[in-house]
């Protein structure tokens, strides 16, 4: 993996970069949509490249482990042979998911062990297996095992944990650096910063972080319930630590707006459900703020959802037509507010780096984010 930088704002600390990978460039800063089991929900990897045009998408470990599981995925070939996707993946480690999403845990030394969400089954996830588990899955970059610490936490907890996440940390970089990619292409390892919402704990998970020296760095543990301010300041600590040469992943963040503040303070990468999830239930995010499909108000409305869009799908249907297949639940309404909402996401981060490249990004952005918070 390669990370050159193209531009920095004078007014904020946003950059232009381009992350170059075996599977193709990306110019950042970028969001990467999350494609958690194999699939961007609603969307298919076509439209994925040929519609909006991302650049890399999101995969989870702890899914595709659980299903369809390893041995599916090796005789496959890695997961962009198995889903037809031949731009970059990146895959998150499981650090997050078996928190958040299985059933029973205990957290020790050794690793996490859970159950299943889809069958109850028992499982141990070690530092060293999910390595090797990404290793298999075949993403060009994977992350280090974690642990996410729930909002509110409190200080002694987090500062236990960061110390167990960074011993997590070395165990990753041992076992990726004593083992081969499966798929004949190069794979890299991003650390993640933890701390909670403490300064100080922050400021020593930076530092040991960058200490590791991986090609790129990720900050977690973010988003997860605090009020936004807290989650500035903490980005905001950690950018000012991470290496200026590497690019910065903030994972899972957040709204059109955190994602604009975030770019501010340094910030290069970003996923999130938020795109696809909420366009399942009928939020639309737009360039004036943000719409409820759902509501009454956009009955009789046959105007398209956005007639200067370059996106087809909102050229050709109407706000009325949406809200009827949302209502209805048709799968056609979740295609159509997902691809909508994932162009307007991938739109704003190229708006933000072409800003950035002319030197107007502050003022675009505070803009922008007033704007953007708009219930239409
Ligand atoms: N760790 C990992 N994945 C994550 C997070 C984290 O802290 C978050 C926190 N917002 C999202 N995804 N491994």
């Amino acid at each position: 993996m390669k990370f050159t930088l193209q531009a920095n704002d004078p007014l904020s600390k946003a950059r232009a970069g381009t992350v170059t990978t075996a599977h193709g460039e990306i110019q950042t800063p970028i969001f990467m949509p999350v494609g958690t089991a194999g699939t961007v929900k609603a969307v298919h990897q076509r439209e994925l490249k040929d519609d909006i045009d991302a650049k890399i998408i999101l995969g989870n470990t702890y899914h595709l482990y659980l299903r369809p599981g390893l041995d599916i995925l090796e005789t496959a070939g890695g997961l962009h042979k198995f889903i037809g996707w031949d731009r970059p993946i990146l895959t998150d480690s499981g650090g997050y998911q078996v928190y958040s999403l299985s059933k029973v845990r205990k957290i020790k030394e050794e690793g996490v062990t859970f159950h299943s969400h889809i069958d109850g089954s028992k499982h141990l996830f070690t530092p060293e297996y999910a390595m090797d588990i990404q290793r298999t899955i075949g993403a060009d970059i994977i992350m280090a095992f974690d642990e996410c610490t729930p909002y509110p936490c409190d200080y002694t907890y987090a500062a236990q944990s960061i110390k167990m996440t960074h011993r997590w940390l070395k165990r990753c970089c041992t076992r990726f650096d004593n083992t081969e990619p499966k798929y004949g292409f190069d794979q890299t390892l991003f650390p993640i910063v933890q701390g909670s919402v403490y300064k100080d704990l922050r400021i020593k998970s930076a530092e040991f972080i960058a200490s590791m020296n991986r090609e790129g760095n990720a900050i977690g543990g973010l988003s997860v319930g605090e009020p936004a301010e807290e989650m500035y300041a903490m980005t905001e600590v950690v950018c000012d630590i991470l290496p200026y040469e590497k690019p910065r992943y903030l994972m899972g963040v957040g709204t059109p707006i955190n994602i604009l503040e975030n770019i501010a303070l340094g910030v290069d990468m970003f996923d999130c459900v938020m795109p696809t999830r909420n366009a399942r239930n009928g939020m639309l995010f737009t360039r004036n703020g943000i719409i409820n499909i759902r509501n009454k108000k956009w009955e009789n409305d046959f105007s398209p959802l956005d007639a200067e869009s370059d996106l087809h799908a909102d050229q050709v249907t109407s706000k009325a037509y949406l809200r009827h297949l949302v209502h209805s639940k048709e799968m056609l309404g979740a295609q159509i507010a997902t691809l909508h909402n994932l162009h307007f996401y991938l739109w704003l981060v190229k708006q933000a780096r072409e800003k950035i490249i002319s030197g107007e990004f502050y003022d675009w952005k505070n803009k922008m984010v007033k704007v953007l918070g708009q219930k239409l």
